[in-house]
């Protein structure tokens, strides 16, 4: 007769993995669970509003889990209380860009739906740390933030590390050159107002100023700028999608594993860089118990004009958004 061997869930003792909910199983949303699970970083809980959606990709992507080789479950659902006791919560849900669009002509729409989506997420994982993705970005994350009733520190938007990431891929093409061996930094609302830093940007600590002349910098800064739009274009249908997953993604892992990760975030600014009260990407220390720090460097007078300019608009927007949220 076979014994059944009691395996490490049933043993109170045992650290249970950590669940990440993700609202949102579309394009993002369902890159992103595969991510997760596929570097073995966690559960995934994906919740939708369109019935069959966050069940199906979670089926499928169960049905790979041997030929990945990890032995993390992704289970779909549309019921937040399917969520409960995630450590963190990731906001994707809401509509992408068309053609034309600008991230704010999202707001409305987008608004109602991620303040919705935070209050249930959060009260079924009221310990949660919530990152939010959906766009406009930044005025959603202080919404969110709103919502939520978290401390600021425990909410954070993902924009700077994937406009970050676009600006060290055109780099290493111009160059031809590794993007691995590429660090850049761009800071800023995600938008057209962000605030791509060349002067901390490098190659393998090379600043590119000695590699590419101004012209070219300049150029490459504003393909970044451009960089989510250049996609919708191409697309027609939907915008970027597996960047964004690849970006959120460091951000999960560097929560989950306590990293400590230096990484440009959506942060809650409260004098830093002289900016009080907006969520704005800056330079942030990542780790279990959120946004541990925001690093405040050294800019030269036109690069800070450009960050108040960039927190100006948002804070504009932000206001605008939550007036029409209380029509
Ligand atoms: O840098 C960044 N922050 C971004 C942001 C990079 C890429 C994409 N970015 C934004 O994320 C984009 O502008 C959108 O606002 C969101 C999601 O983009 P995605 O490309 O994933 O959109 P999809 O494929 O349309 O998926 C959205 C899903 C879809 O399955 C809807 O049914 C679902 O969201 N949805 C909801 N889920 C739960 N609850 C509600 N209310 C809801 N409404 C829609």
């Amino acid at each position: 007769m076979s014994r059944v061997i009691p395996n490490a869930t049933q043993d109170s003792t045992f650290n249970p993995s950590p669940q990440v909910t993700v609202i949102g199983a579309g394009n993002v949303g369902g890159t992103l669970a595969q991510r997760i699970v596929e570097r073995n970083i966690a559960d995934v809980v994906l919740l939708d509003v369109v019935s069959g959606r966050p069940q199906g990709v979670a089926l499928d992507l169960m049905e790979a889990r041997g030929l990945e080789g990890h032995d993390r479950s992704v289970r779909g659902t549309i019921d937040y209380g399917d969520t409960a006791g995630s450590s963190i919560v990731v906001i994707t849900a809401g509509l992408p860009r068309k053609p034309g669009m600008s991230r704010d002509d999202l707001t409305k729409t987008n608004a109602q739906i991620v303040v919705e989506a935070v209050k249930q997420a959060i009260a079924q994982s009221p310990n949660a740390l919530l990152l939010v993705v959906t766009n406009p970005l930044d005025v959603l994350t202080y919404l969110a933030w709103e919502a939520s009733g978290l401390p600021p520190e425990r909410v954070m938007g993902m924009a700077g590390i994937l406009d970050s990431s676009r600006f060290q891929t055109f780099i290493a093409l111009e160059l031809g050159v590794s993007s691995r061996d590429v660090d850049a930094m761009v800071l800023g609302s995600h938008g057209d107002l962000m605030v791509p830093l060349p002067r901390y940007s490098s190659v393998n600590g090379i600043p590119i100023a000695q590699l590419l002349d101004a012209a070219t910098i300049d150029r490459l800064v504003e393909r970044t700028r451009n960089g989510g739009a250049e996609i919708v274009e191409l697309m027609q249908t939907g915008g970027a999608y597996y960047a964004p997953a690849s970006s959120t993604c460091a951000m999960i892992e560097a929560i989950v594993q306590n990293r400590s990760r230096l990484l440009p975030v959506a942060a809650y600014l409260t004098g830093q860089y002289g900016l009080t009260d907006v969520f704005i990407g800056v330079p942030t220390r990542l780790g279990r118990s959120g946004v541990e720090s925001v690093l405040e460097l050294e800019l030269l007078p036109a690069e800070l004009e450009a960050l108040h300019q960039s927190a100006e608009a948002v804070r504009q927007r932000t206001q605008a958004a939550r007036e029409r949220l209380g029509e």
